[in-house]
């Protein structure tokens, strides 16, 4: 049998056809010379559709001969193409973040090497014509190939494409037979370690294209904008091509000289203006959307068109819950828009160049974009760096190879304004080498690598996850770091719950000049379709090394809904600014290329949630980056009842919502009231102080319309309400950023024993009209203490509430939160609350939610969090109902203002729960009412709880009323 390489199954070294030697390791073998991806009038033919396939666990097992025309695949399974195939039962997915899952010992592989053949018959047009080549966008990881059976060669680097000359090898106007084999593992899998499933398969397009004689072959489009407003153009190609811009009046313009187009439309992310060129031979007519802009760095300052711009951007991975790598592309245009209506900017490829038609939608839609190369060697680090492929020579070539391919395919899209060498590959001189050819290939983008902290091959200063404080040092110019334009390649961690310090981050790039933004990691979780319904994630697949759910680290889900991470940051995001005062707005204008011409400003008065006034205002035309104070209409007459807000929000011509605003207008006057309370409840007797005091007889205690049982002191019925509780609580299941990391608090909560606290009851005493409670809630093997007494007093139908928490012991942790909880019947379903919303908020992660009235279910207020966490909670809650389908419930009212959490499950259930179908409403509503929230931060890689937002154990007053609705 053939072999692919020297030992019998080991893909380390490629030997291409008929035995030539490929130039070091992965690098593919019988390729044409990369070019760039563009459409043209040639005859094309997609080979995509259903192939016939067969998986080996070894490359010595795969079927021999398997190539050949004549082979009898009529038993092998249909598999589509492209294609994952551990998606379609065939060997499974696997997941590590930074190790390889196969020995650290390059260029070898296991043996154990999943591979997959791959055969299609497909007939050809006789009107196609000899000349032509076929076009692998990516095949992971790397495919040897056969047409017809003769060998064309062996592709390399998964994310990019490979071409092969098929001229003199088709059969035009017969069926032809296309063989691929398939290795999951190869040399290149060494270079291709992003934190990722290990997904094989041919998964992008396989396309055959004619390729005329004298046809268009290469076009590198240099489209710049110049100060005078005009567009410089030169377009290298063929010497006997002719250029026409129609739109422009621009005709037969020659290929290789510089041109001025006259005055043209610049393209930016915010203003992405394209235009149609058309590159014509006598044989070929080939048409691209281009975009005439100017990337340069000025004085430290990254500039577009003369401008500096700031990256509001996300990582993105390709990858789909039932798909793998296989994204079809009205998903992507789906998920693109998305990101757009959340006012994403810029999008860093991680980690590696995307599907060539996701360029084409950035460049439509507008994005900056940082194409990536297919480039990581992460896994060596565990090893020390011993061994790096970025330092080996024997890679070299592969290394040049993959930057080479990537900007030859990408090179003519205004949206990408800066070539990446690739992610976290450790230094050596073939990152230099990748970047040399760049920089002589394409002087006019930038580079970036953010592996080599001396920056010697780069133009920006790029790191991950720095600190606010860092970030803000490095923006003061305090920090010995290169005098480059700064940005975060990754920051903002956004696995599970959260991340938190989102708006403090956008704050320094809007102070600080050189510090440009970055990119939230990452857009999406790569949860992978369970039969359950939920998703999977490391470790699910029986994988014997993996990373876990750190592969669910998403602002959106896996089925590319929004977390309420995403809607955090598209409120921080927001490019136009409102800060509202009575009368008057502060209008600031935060784009760098578009004035605020089109925008209109809605404002509405409203009392209670419930709106009372409301219009629309047109303000001037802001200049980017400018504002403008524009007078709103004064506060109507409000009902001297209700707690009146002036809510401004600025949108666009479609509607979407730039930028909102809010300010108080009056206080409900109870809430004055309650102010009062809350000082007079804030000098209680001490808890100890009760401890004496007679429990009143062994049965129920009443008081207004509750009663209490004795043993614990605990309400258990309003009205004709059946409760049980509060409780205090102070325990959260912890979220990723509370359980992940160097430091993690979720350890040190879990040591200190709070999540199962005991509770004392100290004493029970009336004290006039008022039962106080005492109680010492303590976890076991500690001295730690929280003595809380609960204070209640009849109120009309129902209850008040007043709770004092004092620490007792050294508590040198934070709090998870403090607050009481309680069991509700669980038909009170409906839930509607006069507070922040309508979704999720956390102390730290807030600038989406306005003070309003909402209305959700107890199921919809739960975050369906692929790994099950804390979620849910709605702050700042002046009221809430809890109400079964009659009417009849209960009613919460915050003295002044409380979170709240209402889920169908315990906190303990939820902590236990590893995967969404683990949790199982237990019959009753969870119904949590907190004072105060820990933060939610971005400790699961990066910075933890800023300061501001720790809670600390302190002690604490707070107060709320209970009433039944009849
Ligand atoms: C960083 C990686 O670049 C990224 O791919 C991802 O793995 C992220 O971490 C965590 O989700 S590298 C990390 C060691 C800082």
């Amino acid at each position: 049998m053939e072999h692919l390489t020297g030992s019998s199954s080991d893909t380390g070294q490629a030997v291409g056809p008929r035995g030539s030697a490929g130039g070091g390791f992965g690098v593919p073998i019988g390729t044409s010379a990369p070019r760039a991806a563009f459409s043209t009038d040639a005859p094309r033919l997609s080979l995509n559709g259903t192939w016939r396939f067969r998986l080996a666990p070894t490359a010595a097992e795969a079927a021999d001969g398997f190539w050949a025309p004549d082979f009898d695949d009529s038993g092998w399974a249909g598999l589509p193409v492209p294609s994952s195939w551990p998606m379609h039962g065939h060997g499974r997915p696997a997941y590590t973040n930074v190790v390889y899952p196969f020995p650290v010992d390059p260029p070898h592989v296991p043996t154990d090497n999943p591979t997959g053949d791959h055969r299609l018959v497909f007939a050809v047009p006789a009107s196609f014509g000899e000349a032509a080549s076929l076009r692998f966008d990516g095949v992971d990881s790397c495919g040897r190939v056969w047409l017809n059976g003769v060998e064309l060669g062996v592709t390399q680097g998964s994310r990019l494409p490979a071409e092969f000359d098929v001229t003199g090898v088709l059969r035009p106007g017969a069926a032809n037979v296309l063989a691929v084999r398939v290795h999951q593992w190869s040399a290149g899998s060494y270079l291709e370690d992003q934190d990722m499933w290990w997904l094989p398969g041919i998964f992008r397009d396989v396309t055959l294209l004619a390729r005329p004689a004298g046809g268009v072959g290469d076009v590198f489009v240099h489209a710049g904008y110049e100060p005078d407003g005009h567009g410089r153009l030169r377009v290298d190609g063929p010497a006997d091509a002719r250029v026409s811009i129609p739109e422009l009046g621009l005709d037969g313009l020659a290929t290789g000289a510089a041109h001025d187009a006259g005055p043209v439309e610049p393209w930016t992310a915010e203003t992405p203006r394209l235009y149609d060129l058309v590159v014509a031979t006598a044989t070929e007519t080939a048409t691209l959307r281009i975009g005439f802009r100017t990337v340069a760095i000025t004085g430290g300052i990254l500039t577009v068109n003369g401008r500096r711009i700031v990256l509001r951007g996300v990582n993105r991975h390709e990858f789909h819950p039932e798909l793998g790598r296989v994204v079809p592309l009205d998903v992507v245009r789906a998920e693109l828009e998305l990101m757009r209506r959340h006012h994403v900017n810029a999008i860093r490829t991680s980690h590696y160049p995307p599907h060539p038609a996701v360029l084409d939608l950035c460049d439509e839609l507008g994005f900056w974009v940082v194409d990536e190369c297919d480039y990581e060697t992460h896994g060596f680090e565990p090893v020390g760096w011993r061994g790096n492929p970025s330092d080996d020579p024997r890679f070299t070539d592969a290394c040049v190879d993959r930057m080479r391919r990537m900007v030859e395919r990408d090179k003519n899209h205004p949206s990408v304004i800066m070539w990446s060498l690739g992610n976290e590959a450790g230094v050596g001189a073939n990152l230099g080498a990748m970047a040399g050819w760049a920089r002589g290939r394409d002087p006019g983008r930038p580079l970036h690598y953010e592996g080599d902290r001396s920056c010697e091959h780069v133009d920006v200063y790029s790191r991950m996850y720095a600190s606010h404080a860092e970030v803000d040092a490095i923006g003061r110019g305090e920090h010995h770091v290169p005098d480059l334009p700064f940005i975060l390649c990754e920051y903002a961690h956004a696995m599970g719950n959260g991340p938190g310090g989102l708006a403090e981050y956008d704050e320094l790039f809007d102070r600080h000049p050189r510090c440009q933004g970055g990119f939230v990691w990452e857009w999406l979780d790569h949860g992978i379709r369970r039969p359950q319904g939920d998703y999977a994630y490391g470790g699910d697949f029986g994988e014997p090394l993996h990373d876990g759910n750190f592969v669910i680290d998403g602002l959106v889900f896996p089925d590319r809904t929004p977390s309420p991470g995403l809607t955090e940051l598209g409120a921080v995001y927001a490019p136009v600014r409102l800060a509202v005062e009575p009368g008057a707005v502060t209008v600031r204008n935060r784009y760098v290329f578009r004035s605020l011409a089109d925008v209109t400003l809605h404002w509405d008065v409203s009392a209670d949630g419930v709106v009372l006034q409301e219009g629309v205002l047109q303000p001037p035309a802001v200049p980017p980056g400018q504002h403008a104070v524009v007078e709103v209409p004064p506060a109507p007459d409000a009902p001297a009842d209700g707690e009146t807000w002036l809510t401004v929000r600025a949108l666009d011509p479609a509607g979407l919502v730039l930028g909102s605003g809010q300010a108080l207008l009056r206080q409900a006057p109870e809430r004055q009231e309650s102010g009062r309370q809350a000082s007079e409840l804030a000098a209680p007797g001490r808890p100890g102080a009760a401890g004496g005091a007679a429990r009143p007889g062994g049965g129920v205690i009443r008081l207004g319309a509750g009663r209490f049982e004795p043993v614990h002191g605990r309400l258990v019925r309003l009205g004709d309400l059946d409760l049980r509780g509060p409780v205090l609580d102070v325990w959260r299941a912890p979220i990723d950023n509370d359980r992940l990391g160097p430091d993690p608090v979720a350890a040190r909560w879990r040591a200190a024993g709070l999540h199962r606290m005991t509770h004392r009851l100290v004493g029970l005493q009336l004290d006039g009209d008022a039962l106080v409670v005492a109680t010492r809630v303590a976890p076991a093997a500690t001295d730690l203490g929280l003595l809380t007494w609960f204070r209640w007093r009849p109120a009309g139908d129902g209850l008040e509430l007043t709770v004092r928490v004092e620490p007792e012991g050294d508590w040198d942790l934070p709090l998870p939160r403090l607050g009481v909880h309680l069991e509700l019947p669980d038909e009170l379903g409906d839930v509607t609350w006069f507070g922040a919303g309508p979704g999720e908020a956390y102390p730290d992660s807030r600038t989406a939610a306005l003070i309003g009235r909402y209305s959700s279910t107890v199921d919809d207020l739960a975050t369906p969090y692929v790994y099950p966490q804390e979620n849910g909670n709605r702050a700042d809650a002046r009221w809430l109902t809890l109400t079964a389908a009659d009417g009849t419930g209960l009613r919460v009212e915050g003295r002044p203002r409380i979170d709240f959490t209402a889920r169908r499950w315990s906190t303990a259930a939820l902590d236990a729960a590893r995967h969404r179908a683990d949790l199982v409403p237990d019959g009753r509503v969870h119904l949590h009412l907190d004072h105060a929230h820990h933060g939610l931060g971005s400790a699961a890689c990066g910075p933890g709880v800023l300061p501001e937002y720790a809670l600390r154990a302190a002690p604490t007053t707070f107060a709320l009323r209970l009433l039944t609705l009849a």
